[in-house]
């Protein structure tokens, strides 16, 4: 009756209401099937008492068990500060009211050095897999709007995140954006947008970004990091268009690479020097400074800083880094000093080696200069308490890293791609294969033309390391044998141009021979795709699962088949991001209590009382679970 007194009300026969309609409040429909969700809820539960958790990259279940405690944030006076509600003050209000130029003049007037916090985007991705679920940012969010309140930014949301949220956690990004939003009303949050490529792998039509970049600033980003994985500039000038139309803070980004201390290396100052004066062109409100790899050396970044700064007096200059090699608190202390306005950094118990450099050893080392970021260090230092719990909840993710990789300077693989690699060679037992593969990517690397490796290319160079490894192909039997090769997917599409346009051109005579008949595309792929269809894309989604949003439209445009995948899933299971991680990752113990909130007011006590013996007949086994006081039963497949 509710829904259907809703839908007769005259505001919501227009079609345009309807859809903003069900964008801005999801919830109210997630009610309409409130009955439904327990039952699938249970099937979901059933499964993985049964079946044990089939989440992709899971080994194990998680190390930590107990009741997550929640830091206690007290004021200098020691008064026990009110979480109850988010902190309404931090530099958000200043884009809000004032807009994103505003913004960058207040940055750049701010006589500190701000931080920008990972902890919710790069620094999961980069050491966890990206697994972190939005629940375990929800819990910790209204803690962290008041500890973090002057921070330059929370990086929240893009990069990988997007991808993984729909295609391993079950979970929408969007609605991920709108909680968090919520929740954290007052500090900036910033997305990672590979430019043209959106938050995809490859070029999407123009429209796709515009179209993206808008929903996305609609619901809670309010700074955009653009980049391109090539610093191919007509690349990413689609994404700072995109940005712009949309209203948002723009930080168009200059990818580092190399080592511009070494003179025979491809990428020197003058190269980003110019870099920057197109980038200035093209109108940018902050200058990113991208070191994926975390080779930005303490000296080159003085240099690089100190030159842009007095190139550029007023343009505020935000640096990115990881701490893969170990340099991170020092690159960033020296960007600091050399007058960056902003530097990243994670919680602690996520930081160090792939991730970004610990927030605390920031922290330490401006205190008392004039760099000081105005972060109270106690505040950050009880958040942390919250991330060490949670880096043992998702330890089923953990790389096994151990320390820092001096190599770095050598291959240059990306803070996230190098634990990837790092969790594949453990997972197949190949020590020695690691060592071979780190080599081929060097090698790789050479052979397509000492390109900026970020994703999407780093991906591109992965690829054809471990092509030449699993072929045991020298760098000489790649040139050699170019013509008959049968080279990765992704390698083909770098050469056909479908990523953009490297600096110096491409690799000849390897691409010719490589691509044979393929075409070699001279300027950005975005010139020769069709504008995508968003309107057809609507009714098809709505065809299907009975709704769609401008949000839907946006996520199968960068994935239809996850997309796909995704809203299948949900229609069997219900919506898991309300499911506590714990029980998402593994079952619980037999007569061990939880709670799980459907929604606002809504909230299930769930109990597994049993798991029943294995059906010769069904080769099912039923589980039975207490809900709310109730048996309930539930039949599995059992697939062990
Ligand atoms: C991404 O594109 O996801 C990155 O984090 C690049 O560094
Ligand atoms: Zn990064």
């Amino acid at each position: 009756p509710f829904l259907a007194s809703l839908l007769s009300h005259s505001t919501f026969i227009d079609g345009t209401c309807w859809t903003t309609f069900i964008d801005d409040t999801p919830e109210l429909f997630a009610l309409v099937n409130s009955q439904n969700r327990a039952q699938k809820l249970l099937t979901y539960l059933g499964d993985v008492a049964v079946n044990g958790s089939s989440i992709k990259g899971q080994i194990g279940e998680p190390k930590f068990k107990g009741e997550i405690i929640k830091p206690i944030l007290k004021d200098a006076s020691g008064n026990v500060i009110d979480v109850s509600q988010p902190c309404q003050k931090g530099w958000k209000q200043i884009i809000d009211s004032q807009g994103p130029e505003a913004f960058a003049k207040a940055v750049r007037a701010n006589k500190g050095c701000l931080l920008m916090d990972t902890t919710w985007r790069d620094a999961h991705q980069s050491l966890l897999a990206t697994r972190v679920r939005t629940i375990d940012m929800l819990n910790i969010a209204h803690e962290t709007s008041h500890a973090l309140q002057n921070a330059y930014s929370l990086e929240c949301w893009g990069g990988a995140t997007f991808d993984v949220a729909m295609r391993f956690l079950y979970e929408d990004p969007w609605d991920r954006l709108r909680k968090l939003r919520k929740a954290v009303p007052n500090i900036p949050f910033q997305m990672l947008l590979r430019g043209a490529n959106g938050v995809a792998y490859s070029s999407l039509p123009d429209n796709a970004i515009y179209h993206f970049c808008k929903q996305a600033k609609k619901y809670g980003v309010d700074i955009f990091r653009v980049f391109d994985a090539l610093n191919d500039v007509d690349q990413l000038e689609v994404g700072i268009k995109a940005v712009q139309q949309a209203g948002g803070v723009v930080e168009a980004t200059v990818c580092y690479s190399g080592d511009m201390l070494n003179p025979a290396k491809k990428y020197n100052l003058e190269y980003y020097l110019s870099l920057v004066d197109r980038i200035v062109k093209l109108g940018t409100h902050v200058l990113g400074i991208k070191d994926m790899a975390g080779v930005l050396k303490p000296q080159a970044a003085r240099l690089l800083v100190g030159a842009i700064r007095e190139r550029y007096p007023d343009l505020p200059i935000h640096v990115h880094t990881h701490d893969s090699a170990g340099t991170g608190v020092a690159s960033m202390i020296a960007c600091a000093q050399a007058g960056a306005d902003a530097v990243d950094a994670a919680t602690d118990s996520l930081s160090g080696m792939t991730s970004q450099p610990s927030i605390g050893a920031i922290l330490a080392s401006l205190a008392g200069t004039d760099q000081d970021p105005q972060l109270d260090a106690a505040h950050v230092r009880a958040l942390d308490t919250y991330w060490a719990q949670l880096r043992l909840l998702y330890s089923p993710f953990e790389a096994g890293l151990t320390g820092p990789d001096p190599e770095v300077y050598e291959h240059e693989i990306p803070g996230g791609q190098l634990t990837n690699l790092i969790f594949q060679a453990s997972q197949l037992g190949l020590g020695q294969q690691w060592a071979q593969t780190k080599k081929a990517y060097e090698q790789a690397n050479m052979l397509l033309g000492d390109i900026v490796k970020v994703t999407p290319t780093s991906k591109v160079v992965g690829d054809l390391a471990q092509f030449m490894v699993s072929n045991k192909l020298t760098h000489e039997d790649v040139i050699e044998r170019a013509g008959e090769l049968d080279f990765p997917g992704s390698v083909l599409e770098f050469l056909e141009g479908l990523m953009g346009q490297p600096f110096g051109g491409f690799p000849e005579p390897l691409r010719s021979k490589a691509l044979r008949d393929r075409r070699k595309l001279e300027k950005r792929p975005g010139l020769y795709l069709e504008p995508l269809d968003l309107v057809g894309i609507k009714n098809q989604i709505r065809e299907k699962f009975g709704t769609a949003t401008e949000c839907d439209v946006a996520s199968y445009a960068m994935y239809p088949k996850v997309f796909e995948d995704y809203r299948k899933f949900v229609q069997k299971f219900g919506d898991l991001s309300v499911l506590p991680t714990r029980f998402f990752l593994a079952k619980p113990e037999i007569g061990e209590e939880f709670n799980v909130e459907l929604e606002k007011g809504k909230v299930l006590i769930l109990k597994l009382l049993a798991i029943g013996p294995l059906s010769e007949q069904t080769g099912q086994r039923e589980v039975f679970y207490e809900v709310n006081g109730e048996v309930r039963q539930v039949s599995v497949d059992d697939q062990k």
